[in-house]
C-alpha cells in the first residue's frame, strides 16, 4: 500500500519512507514560542525541545523562524536567520544523527541553513514563490518538500485536480532548474488556502496525491481544521490531531509533521501495525 522510496540528503545517509511512517517534529524558534530571555536561553530552550522530541521517536527536526499562520506578521531576511542559525549551528555541533529540515520560502534563509547543516528544505511556496529558490535546492542537491499553498486559485475548478495541477508545477520547476524529481516530498498544505470542507476533503482523497508517484508529507497538526470542527484551542487538539495523522498514514501519508511526538508515534506504530502487522511478523 505505501510505495517506498529512498531520498538522498547532502551529507547524510538517505531517508528511506514508506518502511515505517517517519515523524517530523516542529520546532518554531519564534519571539512568542519560547519565553524571551535572550539569544542564550532561545537556543539552551530550543535544544531541550529537540532533545525531548528526539527521545520521543522523532524522526526529521523541522525548524522555522518565521510564523505562517493566517495573519502573523512576515519577518525579514536578517531576523530570521538571526532566529534559525544559531539553533541549526548548536545542533550540528552537539552531533544530531535526525536531518533537520528548514521551514523557510526564503532562498537565502534555506541556502545558509543547508550550508550550516541541515539536509531538507521546507518550502510552504513549493518552488513558486521565489524563483531562486528551485536553484538553491539543485545547488547543494538538497529535497524540498513542495507545500501546495495558492491564494490565487479558481474557486470553480474543482478542488483535488487543482491541488495535483499545482504540485505537478512545482515538479516541473524542480526539474527545470535541475533537481531530480526522486528529490520531492508533496505536501497538500492542510490549512492553507483552504476551506474546512476542503481541508477534510483533503485527507479523506489524499490516496488520489499518489498518483503524482513521490511521498507525501501530512502536516494537520493542532490546526484550524480540527479546532473550527470541535470548537477547541490549540492545545486541546491533540485527539484531532491523532485522528488525522492515522487517518493520513492509511491514505498514503509518509511523513507526519507534528508537535506532539510521542502520541503521533505510538498512534502511528499501531496503525502501522494494523496495516502490515507487529514488527516481528514483518521481518
Ligand atoms: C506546514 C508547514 C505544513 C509543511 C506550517 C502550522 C503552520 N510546512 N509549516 N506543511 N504548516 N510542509 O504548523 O500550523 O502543513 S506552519
Amino acid at each position: 500500500m505505501h510505495a517506498t522510496h529512498t531520498i538522498s540528503l547532502p551529507g547524510r545517509p538517505p531517508l528511506l519512507l514508506g518502511q515505517r511512517p517517519l515523524v517530523m517534529g516542529i520546532l518554531n524558534v519564534t519571539p512568542d514560542s519560547f519565553s524571551d530571555g535572550g539569544q542564550h536561553n532561545r537556543v539552551a530552550g530550543a535544544l531541550a525541545h529537540v532533545r525531548q522530541m528526539l527521545a520521543e521517536g522523532a524522526d526529521i527536526i523541522d525548524i522555522g523562524g518565521e510564523s505562517t499562520r493566517p495573519g502573523a506578521a512576515p519577518v525579514g531576511v536578517q531576523e530570521e536567520l538571526d532566529r534559525v542559525m544559531p539553533v541549526i549551528d548548536a545542533l550540528i555541533a552537539e552531533g544530531i544523527t535526525a536531518p533537520i529540515s528548514i521551514d523557510t520560502y526564503k532562498p537565502l534563509v534555506a541556502d545558509q541553513a543547508i550550508q550550516a547543516g541541515a539536509s531538507i528544505i521546507n518550502d510552504v511556496h513549493g518552488l513558486q514563490g521565489a524563483p531562486e529558490m528551485a536553484e538553491v535546492a539543485a545547488l547543494h542537491g538538497a529535497p524540498v518538500i513542495v507545500m501546495h499553498w495558492d491564494n490565487a486559485r479558481d474557486p470553480a475548478a474543482p478542488f483535488i485536480g487543482a491541488v495535483m495541477d499545482y504540485l505537478a508545477r512545482s515538479i516541473a520547476i524542480a526539474e527545470r532548474a535541475g533537481l531530480h524529481r526522486d528529490r520531492l516530498i508533496l505536501d497538500p498544505g492542510f490549512g492553507f488556502g483552504k476551506s474546512l470542507a476542503e481541508n477534510y476533503q483533503l485527507l479523506d482523497r489524499l490516496a488520489e496525491l499518489q498518483a503524482l508517484g513521490l511521498p507525501l508529507l501530512v502536516g494537520t497538526s493542532r490546526k484550524s481544521m480540527i479546532g473550527k470542527l470541535l470548537d477547541n484551542q490549540p492545545e486541546e487538539r491533540l485527539a484531532g490531531t491523532i485522528a488525522t495523522t492515522v487517518l493520513g498514514y492509511i491514505k498514503g501519508g509518509h511523513i507526519f509533521r507534528v508537535h506532539d511526538v510521542r502520541a503521533a508515534s505510538d498512534a502511528l506504530r499501531v496503525a502501522q501495525a494494523t496495516l502490515y502487522g507487529p514488527p516481528e511478523n514483518r521481518g
